[in-house]
């Protein structure tokens, strides 16, 4: 059985078992990581070198990197639906799984962990301010997109991008500052309430 190696309040572990629920794959999970198993002991660096969950066990296939394994999963146990074969759809799909990975996330650090961590070592309201301006950028960028598919992120359908992007948003909205309207996120978000995996994995955890 597929064994799945991190803390489910991790946004990261929960693309992972998120997934899994999309994709109908049984899987054993084991809390690792910060207020967990630390991630520093020998065993789980011989797994991942970066000391960083999640990491999944398949039949003696390991790999680390939440992206790659969601992706993996999608092609390993065949949701053409999740993620196209089709060279252009699945381009389509990646786009928003790297953008949300390397432009969305970065965004969105130094005011999470300044006002949902409560870390003092992010208090600093100048830093907060931009880091706020810049989240609401990109999130006005997938404002525009959910208004030009008018529902999923990468199209009409549900793929695999609307699982790291509907972690996102949960985010977004669980971050107390003063929101400007974005109304198709909202409305996307409301969608995503529909599916089991997004009430399992998606809005329940803190990280
Ligand atoms: N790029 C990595 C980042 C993983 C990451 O940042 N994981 C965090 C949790 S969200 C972590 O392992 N933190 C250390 C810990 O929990 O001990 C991925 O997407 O898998």
């Amino acid at each position: 059985m597929l064994k799945i190696y991190g803390r489910d309040n991790s946004i990261n572990v929960r693309k992972v078992l998120w997934a899994c629920v999309e994709l109908g794959i049984p899987f054993e999970r084991e809390d690792w990581g910060s207020g967990f198993r630390s991630t520093s002991e020998p065993a789980f660096l011989a797994m991942n070198p970066n000391a960083m969950v999640p990491v999944i066990d398949d039949g003696g296939f390991v790999l680390w990197e939440s992206n790659t394994i969601l992706r993996y999963l999608a092609a390993q146990y065949g949701a053409a639906s999740l993620y196209p074969a089709d060279v252009r759809q699945r381009a389509r799909v990646d786009q928003w799984i790297d953008w949300q990975a390397s432009d969305l996330n970065r965004s969105w650090s130094q005011a999470f962990m300044a006002l949902v961590r409560k870390s003092p070592d992010y208090d600093d309201a100048r830093l907060v301010a931009a880091s706020i301006a810049n989240w609401t950028r990109y999130m006005r960028v997938l404002e525009q997109q959910l208004q030009h598919t008018g529902a999923y992120v990468a199209g009409a359908d549900f793929s695999l991008a609307d699982i790291p992007v509907g972690l996102s948003v949960n985010r977004w909205f669980g971050t107390p500052f003063e929101h400007p309207d974005l109304p198709a996120v909202a409305a996307y978000y409301e969608r995503l309430r529909g599916r089991e995996g997004f009430r399992l994995y998606g809005c329940n955890g803190q990280a």
